[in-house]
């Protein structure tokens, strides 16, 4: 596979383009056509042809990607790979509520082996990756004195490492002051090989062990120089006010763009007065967001009567603030989220009808919650179809993001480095009136 000519994909949703690509990594972009054709029909014939012609320029396997929207591949930027799968065991989540999800949990993990966290992971990974997914942070539970969940994802990072780009997050789902021996695990998990490192504030005793474990976990995230990921005030409670910490030590330390805060649901219910003086430590810290509003459209609100919050961060306004945002699924399959199906193109329909951003231009660039957004959330390098970059990159069977997002357009083809990964073809549809 030395050289690849991939004609005809529509970038940006306006340019078609012709793509060269050399050792797996993109060489040139140029106007559609302005590369040779070649036979549409086989690749493989095609390189033989070349040989066999002898021509000048090397042999070039040639694909003709048809005028499909074509994206870089998409960003998972907030799931939670240990848990996928493990839906009703030991029982379903009635209440619907994160804490219900919690002490589920807490029973399942008493459970787990290497062997079965990699195989749910690995499902979970595949259905990913039918709907495009090449980039995946995952929290990993770590209040478990065995690290069992952790060293097994470790190990599938490595495995799949030419499949998908896997972040593991350190994340003490039970607390970090709160659990017996919670900063030791944290601390462990990061020599074991973590990416990042997480906290759970609003889950904590107090609100003194709140602010003490959001410190102590930036002060090892800085000692072991990994990124943050914290699970910030996901509850319903105004008071929750781990954000404004993480966001002062961020931006005292200059390390916003390492830095994330997910969920923030109780931004939801932040005074105006407050959200308003929060903003500016926002913009000043330059720190990323993730929302997962199809999962906490779910949870959230649950202990309100009517009228029900939704309980979503507020998206619209921290994005016309210039604040990066994207969108995670969080759960797929397990006592969070029943119905998750690593699908991001669902994410993104629900993320833009609950926080209302339905104009025409919030819908048209939507897809950078789930690709560009995503991407600066993971501080990932080389992110985007560009000479220089990896040709990772995806098609979908649509002309323009907003039909692939309304229309729920199936991915057809998943290169990564140029190789395929995953590949379906256009379903066939017959009307019978
Ligand atoms: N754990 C947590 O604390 N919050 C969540 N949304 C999930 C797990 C899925
Ligand atoms: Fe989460």
């Amino acid at each position: 596979m030395a050289k690849q000519i991939f004609q005809n994909l529509l970038l940006d949703g306006t340019r078609l383009c012709d793509m060269t690509v050399e050792d797996g990594i993109i060489t040139e972009l140029s106007p559609a056509g302005s590369t040779p054709a070649g036979p549409e029909t086989n690749a493989a014939q095609n390189v033989a042809e070349n040989a066999a012609a002898n021509v000048a320029a090397p042999a070039a396997e040639i694909h003709d990607l048809r005028g499909k929207l074509t994206l870089p591949g998409i960003v998972e930027s907030h799931v939670h790979l240990d848990t996928t799968m493990t839906e009703g065991d030991p029982h379903p989540n009635e209440s619907g509520t994160l804490f219900e999800g919690i002490e589920i949990w807490s029973e399942r993990k008493k459970k787990l082996t290497a062997a079965d966290v990699k195989e749910r992971a690995r499902r979970a990974i595949r259905q990913q990756v039918r709907f495009g997914v090449q980039y995946i942070r995952s929290h990993v539970d770590i209040t478990d004195p065995n690290l069992t969940a952790l060293r097994a994802l470790i190990e599938l990072r490595e495995e799949l490492k030419d499949i998908v780009t896997l972040q593991l997050v350190a994340f003490p789902q039970e607390g970090i002051e709160s659990f017996p021996h919670g900063r030791e695990l944290l601390k462990k998990a990061a020599e074991l090989g973590a990416d990042a490192i997480g906290a759970i504030p609003h889950y904590e005793f107090t609100r003194e062990y709140s602010v003490s474990s959001l410190n102590y976990a930036f002060d090892l995230a800085q000692e072991y120089d990994l990124l943050m990921d914290v699970h910030c005030d996901e509850i319903d409670d105004e008071a929750s006010r781990g954000l404004e910490t993480l966001a002062t030590r961020a931006f005292e330390a200059g390390v916003g763009e390492k830095v994330t805060a997910s969920h923030t649901t109780a931004m939801h219910s932040y005074n105006n007065a407050y959200f308003v003086r929060l903003l500016r430590l926002l913009q000043m810290s330059g720190i990323n967001f993730v929302s997962n509003p199809m999962v906490n459209t779910h949870l959230q609100g649950r202990v309100d009567t009517y009228p029900k919050r939704r309980g979503v961060t507020r998206v619209k306004e921290l994005t016309a603030a210039g604040i990066n945002v994207s969108f995670g699924q969080d759960d797929i399959v397990d006592p969070w989220n029943p119905l998750g199906t690593g699908s991001l193109r669902d994410v993104t329909l629900i993320g833009l009808y609950v926080t209302q951003m339905m104009g025409a231009a919030q819908i048209d660039n939507s897809y950078r919650f789930i690709t560009y957004n995503g991407a600066r959330t993971l501080n990932l390098q080389n992110y985007d179809i560009a000479p220089g970059n990896p040709a990772n990159f995806i098609v979908l069977d649509a002309d323009s993001w907003r039909e692939a997002l309304a229309f729920h357009a199936p991915v057809l083809e998943s290169y990564r480095n140029g190789h395929l990964i995953y590949e379906a073809s256009a379903p066939q549809r017959l009307w019978h009136f």
